[in-house]
């Protein structure tokens, strides 16, 4: 690493040559079109050895949850350019005391702000009046640069039609509505419909906590956040199970690293998913194969397994201490009071109820795991072996999985693999939390030092939830199917309420922090957006709600703004500077809010208690950190009047455990952990030892294998083509592995014979961080298929691919790999859309523009189950990816 780091450290830049053009494009503001684009500059930097002193300034890498988190970035900066890269060498590494590493996009972060995709100024869509929107164009039409004054006071008076004319049930934004600047505007206007999506979570967003387990994204809860052990005690496990995950990829940045020092230290490592990915073979692990969407149908007969298999006395496999103490619903002498129907979890599994025991030989013919890997996963994580079984959301991300979360439950409780050293089973692999679980050691502060807020949360007055899987569909429709907001629930069914259909008018689309590819059916979507009166986008790429938009609002990039400190993992919160001043016209998200709200009459003082610089201020002042005793909390930062009064607020004074400017220097405050200290986290340990005083969140208080409410909630939607079980079941899901057959007896095909499904991707962020080619050059975002499937239809390794079904049809290169299941088809999720008006094909290769709206009511996006077909494409081949990046229109 140290060498690594020095050459990076070394190569420098002819400065002159860089101002020169800096200064060139500065120029360009007025001289539209004349002068080299900045993105010429960040590639041209000559990388030659010179005198010159600049600094390393520790900066933003992630975009909001790109998963990695606790990663240092900096950023060399000679007079306010931002030159080159390089991550953290704060400290040696060790496995105490980590490096935070980078991954590629955060390393790469210079091309992205620096690039021809950035917004300069706002713009206007030239077919665009306020009269005649000439919707139709969007996406086709011209671009004219406007002054801020003109654009804003069109927004506007947009809006202040909008309200009086239609009310805020016409107005759509296309986020999930929690915390963005412009809700405030939008609820003080009245209210506006958003988009209820179970997004990351999936089926994880529809009641772990109602059945008495976890839910990571709560991160600050005693429930959520904390349900598998620390890294440390990770490597007290002998066998790691990585569930439906991919760390290496979703998690870039240090959890690989947590594993790679768990395998070390002996442990066997088993994934089980579709595709034996980076993860997988980073850690050679022993791969389970389960096809997307019928993880119930493989852990049922899994359950099966340990149910026949075990023998309290010769050959325990099952914990029954923890299935009674812990649990209830298992089996017929542990039942509930209030269970309704008498049918328990064991006597399912072994066939009682339907006529079929959920035998290996039953499960391989759906989930297409080998009967002899069943087996031997059945055995393996058996009660007297110790096991971490780390899941993340993916599995849950398919149609019909409602009750895969609580399965995995009962595995885990099958095995006793709660709350004792070395076992867990959690939500243990997702995002900057992956390995390591825990409370946070440090946190930021929230308040001024009057014990007032930096932010406010204004409710809005409607409740609007529209469901994400069938949202522009709905749109288009005129109605939806409501059932209250499942993903603000917070990992309980609380908020979830009997269906009910209600009719929409949307006039308007709003775009900000929210990209416009991230649902299913974007070809539905693009009709929306041309039949609507008016689309705004806030962003600051021209990215494709952008390109759809009328009007278009620039903001600067995280290096532009004091972001605060964002995105560390339990032992190392993370600082990162503002980098420079924005660049370009941009203006702060918060700031067009505000002029908005002037516009309209709305206050904004009301809403906007800090500005960003004071935030990032107070967030450093108020940091506390937890002692090695494990209770004491002290504050992380000394603060001088000094300090003070040089960010203009009000904090007293104050002993840290280092200087303010010493920790933005240094870009990043890391816990050194050591044998003696008392940070070491279990999951559920106090629940295992005394369940009765430690309840879970259900009702019961314990883990529930049969679980009341459930079944009443779900059942009370009013979706079904078929009714919920209080406990785990397995039905085939909508457009999963059954529905692409023709004829399931005779196994014949149907015409979508392949399972397609869309991991996160390294090469980008979701439909953000997308258009950095060095990235691109490295991550060709290409189409997986397995390499039995792709000799059959004549397809090679880099081959232009049509990938298609009855909502689209998308372009991307060939990777032909033996590490996907045949039948299976992996798209990575994200990138920007680029439609051939003519044949309607998606050059861009965006994933969601196969993933029609989907069946019915029930509100649960299901991402990773789609099924398609695809064939070599015939027409024009796909310039490499590098070379297919965007650039915003000059005007
Ligand atoms: N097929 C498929 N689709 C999926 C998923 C999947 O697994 N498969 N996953 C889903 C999941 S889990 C998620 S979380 C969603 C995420 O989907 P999105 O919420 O759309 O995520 P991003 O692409 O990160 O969108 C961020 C947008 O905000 C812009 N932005 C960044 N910073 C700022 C800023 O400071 N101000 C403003 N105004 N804008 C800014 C970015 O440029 C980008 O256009 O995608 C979902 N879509
Ligand atoms: N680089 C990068 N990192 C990211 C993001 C990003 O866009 N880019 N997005 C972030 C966000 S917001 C989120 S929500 C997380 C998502 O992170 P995760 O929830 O971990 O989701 P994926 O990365 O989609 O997981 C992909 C793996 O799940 C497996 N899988 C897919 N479907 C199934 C299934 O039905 N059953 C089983 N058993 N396995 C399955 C596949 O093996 C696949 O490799 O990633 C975060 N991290
Ligand atoms: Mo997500």
């Amino acid at each position: 690493m140290d060498g690594f780091l020095k050459n990076i450290g070394e190569a420098a830049v002819d400065r002159r040559t860089l101002l020169g053009s800096i200064a060139a494009v500065s120029a360009s503001v007025s001289l539209a079109g004349c002068a080299p684009s900045l993105q010429q500059t960040a590639d041209e930097v000559p990388l030659a050895s010179t005198e010159e002193q600049g600094t390393w300034i520790s900066c933003e890498c992630n975009n909001k949850g790109c998963g990695g988190g606790p990663c240092v970035n900096k950023v060399y900066v000679v007079d306010g350019v931002p030159l080159r890269q390089k991550t953290d060498d704060t400290h040696e590494d060790s496995p105490e005391y980590p490096q935070r590493r980078g991954c590629a996009r955060g390393r790469s972060m210079r091309h992205n702000v620096l690039g021809p995709h950035r917004l300069k100024y706002p713009m206007k869509r030239k077919g665009w009046s306020p009269d005649n929107p000439n919707g139709e164009k969007r996406g086709v039409d011209e671009w004219e640069r406007i002054s801020w004054d003109e654009a804003l006071d069109y927004v506007a008076e947009e809006l202040r039609k909008l309200y009086e004319n239609y009310g805020p049930r016409s107005m759509l934004h296309a986020g999930y509505g929690g915390a963005n600047e412009s809700y405030h505007l939008l609820n003080a206007l009245g209210g506006f419909c958003y988009i209820q999506d179970t997004a990351s979570c999936g089926s994880f967003a529809l009641g772990p906590l109602t059945i008495g387990t976890g839910f990571t994204y709560n991160a600050g809860s005693a429930f959520g956040g904390m349900t598998v052990n620390d890294r440390r005690d990770l490597l007290n496990s002998e066998t790691i199970v990585l569930y439906g995950c991919n760390p290496s990829w979703a998690a870039a940045g240090n959890p690989t690293y947590w594993y790679m020092q768990a395998k070390n230290a002996g442990a066997e490592i088993i994934y089980v998913g579709p595709d034996y990915n980076v993860t997988a073979s980073t850690l050679q692990a022993r791969w389970i194969r389960v096809r997307p969407g019928t993880d119930c149908a493989f852990l049922l007969a899994v359950a099966y397994v340990m149910l026949t298999n075990d023998d309290p006395e010769a050959n325990p496999i099952i914990d029954w201490d923890y299935i009674d103490r812990c649990t209830i619903g298992f089996y017929d002498g542990n039942m509930p009071e209030n269970a309704t129907i008498d049918e328990n979890f064991a006597d399912y599994v072994m066939g009682k109820y339907d006529g079929i025991p959920k035998t290996p030989e039953w499960a391989t013919e759906i989930c297409g795991t080998p009967v002899e890997d069943i087996e031997w996963y059945a055995n393996t994580i058996r009660k007297d072996r110790k096991v971490s079984i780390h899941f993340s959301y993916a599995a849950g991300r398919t149609n019909d999985s409602e009750d895969f979360h609580q399965l995995l439950m009962t595995i885990g409780a099958m095995g006793g693999h709660y709350g004792k050293s070395g076992h867990s089973c959690g939500l243990g692999a997702y995002l900057l939390m992956a390995g390591n679980e825990g409370p946070y050691l440090i946190n930021g502060g929230g308040t001024k030092a009057d014990g007032s807020p930096i932010s406010t949360f204004t409710p809005n007055p409607i409740d609007e939830a529209i469901p994400a899987h069938n949202i522009w569909q709905s749109v288009l429709d005129g109605k939806y199917h409501y059932c209250g907001n499942t993903a603000s629930s917070a990992g309980t069914l609380d908020t979830l309420v009997p269906g009910e259909w209600r009719d929409i008018d949307i006039h308007m689309v709003w775009y900000d922090f929210h990209g416009a590819e991230k649902l299913p059916d974007v070809g539905t979507q693009v009709e929306v957006l041309r039949k609507v009166d008016f689309v705004v986008t806030i962003d600051y790429v021209f990215s494709t709600a952008a390109k759809y938009s009328d009007i278009i609002l620039p903001v600067p990039s995280k290096w532009e703004r004091y972001v605060g400190a964002s995105g560390g993992d339990r032992e190392c919160f993370k600082v990162p500077s503002r980098v420079m001043e924005p660049m370009y016209e941009t203006r702060l998200d918060q700031d067009i809010v505000k002029d908005l709200m002037t516009r309209l009459g709305i206050d904004p003082m009301a809403y906007f208690p800090c500005d960003e610089k004071e935030r990032y201020f107070y967030t450093l002042a108020g940091a506390t950190i937890l002692e090695p005793d494990g209770v004491t909390v002290s504050p992380l930062v000394t603060i001088t009047k000094e300090d003070a009064a040089a960010w203009g607020a009000e904090w007293p004074e104050q002993e840290g455990k280092i200087g303010l400017q010493e920790l933005i220097d240094k870009g990043s405050y890391q816990v050194e952990l050591s044998d003696d200290d008392n940070y070491g986290y279990i999951g559920y340990a106090e629940f295992r030892e005394d369940p009765e005083n430690n309840p879970r969140q259900s009702e019961s208080g314990k883990q529930e294998v049969y679980c009341q409410v459930k079944a009443d909630k779900f059942n009370a939607i009013g979706f079904m083509d078929r009714v919920i079980k209080p406990y785990p079941t397995y039905y085939p899901a909508h457009s999963g592995y059954e529905s692409s057959f023709a004829d399931w007896e005779t196994k014949t095909k149907g015409e979508y014979p392949f399972q397609m499904f869309t991991p996160h991707y390294i090469g980008r962020c979701h439909n953000d961080l997308t258009q950095m080619k060095q990235v691109r050059e490295a991550f060709i975002s290409p189409g997986f298929i397995n390499a039995q499937d792709a000799e059959e239809k004549g397809i090679k390794d880099g081959d232009t691919v049509l990938f298609y079904n009855d909502n689209g049809k998308v372009l991307r290169i060939a990777s032909v790999s033996n590490c996907i299941m045949p039948g299976c088809v992996s798209l990575p999720h994200g990138g920007w859309v680029d439609f051939d008006e003519e044949s309607g094909i998606d050059r861009g290769g965006n994933e969601n523009v196969l993933i029609g709206h989907s069946r019915g009511t029930f509100p649960l996006t299901g991402y990773n189950t789609t099924l398609i077909n695809f064939e070599k494409y015939d027409g024009e081949p796909l310039a490499p990816y590098h070379e297919l990046t965007v650039t915003t229109p000059e005007v």
